[in-house]
């Protein structure tokens, strides 16, 4: 298998000036034309023969300006197209291909989702649709003709700006789109069908009218005005926050069924699946309305940042990436609450990327190298690349990190770009060195950051010592020390900050310590107390901290810790150490619990603190956050019977207290789905997860179910009864999978529940549900939230000491590849696990791998994140 090295980088010998694209789409088969206006570059030696991608093409006619090319001039296969000695001038190259989109189970290049013809074409689909030079570094100008029948594809769309459309005769039509903006080939689009449609319009800051539309099956149209609202907010916020205005005269929004991703950010023609479009509060849950809004804005962001300016190469997805998950946090931040945002996106991280970035699929933000890019789509680039940026906003300041980005803008629009380039605004606009912060893109692993303290009442002085320390990961044994902002406070005995008069041994600019080297020890003079140190605050920085706080620190900043993140981080560590060290035979005292106890009900019942923030303080640590923290040897056994014996313990003395509050939740307001009343629920599913995993509360779940009026106060209850297995579980499952029979994304609501639930007939009841002749088996939502939620969420059963977790999903896999190798290999990822098992898991999860690999013909993303995981 080939392997791709950024160090191989270079550019083409020829440009593409334009492309001319003529597409014939009829229900038999789909011809592609493609007329590429090509010239050699300066230094292009005459003669330098014209290469092209394919995949799984095969070439009809070809022709340079008018005239067919004989056999010798040319060789095409089904990968590649060689113009063995193209004109040393301007040319036009014509050729002709004809597609399957039906046959094409992939979705990748352009393909049928329910009747509806659309494409994917990042990172390499373009090359499944004509042959090019399909890499982000080649822009051109588009201009698209399609023609279809009217009865089945009255919509056409593609890239830009619509300049023509009318009758072609025999039943068909035609629209001719014009995208006057150049751009690499995977922001290409085209979507032909028979849609409904929302339209509206966007009046830009210079006063610019934008039409907007979102497409989708007829009869959904009422559910797209939540996607159509948070649009409308996202272009309004990056004028406000970025400055950035739109500039095409349409942006169309397009929903559909199967698609292998969230959406995709076509130049004018954003693509998604439509479980982050579709919205209304019988069928999708806060959670839900929550992405779509997130989801809308990342697609509109990156008009700016992965289109305008895009990536020189694919190593440097980041760029787009990780920026523009930075920019949609800080979207949903503005739009919501930023500490309860915070919490959540720090969530998401350590429970994703730190176990990527800690195991056997670690890789740097901008790796390297790779077999197979559709897999370093990963959380370390999009997750780990947003931090990134958040620290470089945190390093420079607000204003400083503005400026940054208006010279990124300023000085590489129209341009595919680096991430030293990226970085050089930076430098340039603030006069900051950053070739140390650079590193972070470089070095893959989760720095660990040890803490240490010391206090001299005598001298007043306060000695604060933190050492950073990465582990080696795969390729990467030696590590350099990287600069971590870190921001902090020292917080008094009465609660208060606590100012000093000096303080020296490193870099400190007001509430942030610059750690710079592998260990800094600072010290603070005029202290007339000992502190206790809160750091990190707001999780500056994307690392693990073990700290020396003891628990009674640690309660001590759940509740006066003036930073809202680490009051909630405070008390999650005092849980993680709990169950962890309960799973690992350490015993603990019942004065452990009291503390713990009353900080819980301190936070519930004090009124400054909003209710979303309250749900996150009392959502106790999952099964795989324990296992994380325990890092090896891990009995997932061990961890849920701790998880479940403190739950009791905890929760039992409380129960009435609880139940109360829970009852006080209950309100009869009509749905809204704003973060206020989206808050309420959510601390109203946290108070019942304690009943029922505390107390055995089964039948409030039950009676929340029944009297449920929207779907996440529904979903939320059976989710719970399923997740526990109690004994009303199966009948709730039942009454869920009938009362919304026919609508597929509530299925798939149901097929999380059902993976996730703890008993031992799961994976029997999962086996059954996969072979029903109904399931449909091509459709990548349907099989991520059966399999990707089993992997990555029900540890206990997917790691059984039996194996038959491991070979289940090495089974389905197997089957999957032959279908969707991205499908497949996004869900084998979830065997990085491996490593921090006990020895017999680990084991036979090595055999159930051994054997994907020895007794099937895989893929390369499959094969890729195999050997990856195996140590290959
Ligand atoms: N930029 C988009 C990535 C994407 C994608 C990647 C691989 C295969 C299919 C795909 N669909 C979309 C989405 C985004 O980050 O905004
Ligand atoms: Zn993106």
């Amino acid at each position: 298998e080939q392997t791709i090295y950024l160090k191989d980088y270079a550019p083409t010998p020829y440009r593409i000036v334009s492309v001319d694209l003529d597409f014939r789409i009829l229900e038999e088969a789909t011809r592609v034309r493609a007329q590429l206006t090509i010239e050699p570059r300066d230094d292009t030696a005459p003669g330098t023969p014209l290469v092209l991608n394919g995949d799984g093409l095969k070439l009809e006619t070809i022709a340079i300006d008018g005239l067919p090319l004989v056999l010798s001039a040319y060789a095409a296969d089904a990968d590649s197209l060689t113009v063995v000695e193209p004109p040393n001038r301007r040319f036009v190259l014509d050729t002709e291909v004809m597609l399957q989109p039906e046959a094409n189970t992939k979705l990748m290049g352009l393909y049928r989702s329910s009747g509806t013809w659309c494409t994917q074409c990042e990172p390499e689909g373009f090359r499944r649709i004509t042959y090019y030079l399909d890499r982000p570094d080649v822009l051109a100008p588009f201009k698209v003709r399609i023609t279809a029948p009217l009865a089945v594809a009255p919509v056409l769309l593609s890239n830009g700006n619509l300049i023509d459309k009318g009758d072609a005769g025999d039943g068909l039509h035609f629209a001719l789109w014009e995208d006057p903006f150049p751009k690499p080939a995977y922001l290409f689009a085209l979507v032909a069908g028979d849609l409904g449609s929302i339209t509206d319009s966007f009046t830009t800051q210079s006063g610019r009218k934008v039409d907007l539309a979102i497409y989708c099956t007829h009869g959904k149209e009422n559910e797209c005005h939540y996607a159509m609202d948070s649009l409308k907010r996202s272009m309004a916020w990056d004028e406000r926050r970025f400055g950035r205005e739109y500039d095409l005269d349409v942006f169309n929004i397009v929903a559909v069924s199967d698609f292998n991703f969230g959406a995709m950010e076509n130049k004018g023609l954003n693509i998604f699946n439509d479980k982050l479009v579709f919205a209304e509060p019988n069928t999708v849950t806060d959670a839900n309305y929550h992405s779509i809004e997130r989801v809308i804005a990342h697609e509109y962001f990156h008009n700016w940042t992965g289109n305008r300016i895009t990536c020189r190469d694919w190593f440097q997805l980041c760029l787009k990436e990780g920026l523009t998950v930075y920019r949609d946090q800080e979207f949903t931040s503005d739009e919501r609450s930023r500490p309860v945002q915070r919490i959540h996106d720090v969530q998401n991280l350590r429970s994703s990327q730190f176990p990527e970035d800690g195991g056997p699929l670690a890789h740097p933000p901008r790796p390297d190298s790779f077999r197979e890019i559709n897999n370093f789509y990963t959380t370390t680039v999009y997750e780990k690349g947003a931090e990134i940026v958040r620290m470089l906003a945190t390093l420079l300041g607000e204003a400083g990190f503005r400026k940054g980005m208006d010279l990124y803008f300023e000085r590489h629009d129209g341009e595919a770009t680096t991430i030293e380039a990226f970085l050089k605004v930076f430098e340039d606009a603030t006069g900051t060195d950053l070739r140390q912060f650079g590193i972070w893109y470089l070095q893959a692993g989760t720095p660990q950051i040890t803490v240490s303290d010391s206090y001299d009442a005598a001298s007043q002085t306060y000695s604060l010592t933190l050492t950073q320390k990465v582990e080696p990961t795969p390729g990467q044994p030696d590590k350099q020390p990287l600069l971590i902002p870190v921001r902090f406070g020292l917080v008094g005995p009465n609660g208060s900050e606590m100012s000093w008069s000096g303080v020296s041994g490193g870099t400190v600019k007001d509430d942030l310590i610059l750690l710079d080297q592998p260990s800094v020890t600072l010290r603070f003079t005029g202290i007339a107390n000992k502190p206790i140190p809160s750091l990190f605050r707001g999780f500056s920085a994307p690392v693990k901290v073990s700290s020396s706080l003891s628990q009674s620190d640690l309660l001590f900043l759940a509740g006066h810790d003036s930073d809202p993140f680490n009051r909630w981080d405070a008390l999650q560590t005092v849980l993680t150490n709990l169950i962890a060290g309960a799973a690992q035979g350490r015993p603990r005292a019942d004065s452990d619990l009291d503390g713990l106890r009353q900080a819980i009900v301190d936070t519930l019942e004090n009124p400054e603190l909003d209710e979303a923030f309250k749900a996150n303080v009392i959502a106790i640590p999952g099964e795989s956050s324990i296992g994380r923290h325990i890092g090896k040897d891990v009995d997932p056994d061990a961890v849920a019977k701790a998880r479940h014996d403190l739950l009791v313990a905890l929760v039992k003395p409380i129960e009435a207290r609880l139940e109360a509050m829970y009852r006080s939740l209950e309100t009869s307001a009509a749905y809204s789905p704003d973060a206020k009343q989206a808050g309420e629920r959510s601390l109203r599913t946290g108070l019942l997860n304690l009943l029922v995993a505390g107390a055995g509360r089964s039948d409030l779940a039950e009676a929340q179910y029944n009297a449920a009026t929207n779907m996440t106060d529904r979903y939320a209850a059976m989710a719970l009864a399923a997740r526990h297995w109690t004994g009303n579980a199966q009948a709730l499952l039942g009454d869920f999978r009938t009362r919304f029979a026919g609508d597929p994304l509530v299925f798939d609501k149901w097929l999380t529940a059902s993976a996730q639930a703890s008993d031992d007939g799961v994976i029997e009841r999962m086996r059954a549900t996969l072979a029903a002749p109904d399931f449909p088996k091509t459709n990548p939502n349907r099989l991520r939230s059966l399999l990707g939620s089993f992997v990555m969420t029900n540890p206990s059963q997917f790691a059984r000491a039996d194996g038959a977790g491991f070979r289940f999903i090495t089974e389905a896999v197997a089957e999957i590849d032959k279908v969707n190798p991205q499908v497949a290999s996004r869900v084998l990822t979830g065997f990085r696990v491996l490593p921090t098992l006990e020895a017999g898991r680990r084991e036979s999860g090595k055999a159930a791998l051994e054997a994907l690999k020895s007794q099937h013909q895989l893929s390369r993303n499959v094969g890729e994140i195999l050997d990856r995981i195996l140590g290959a």
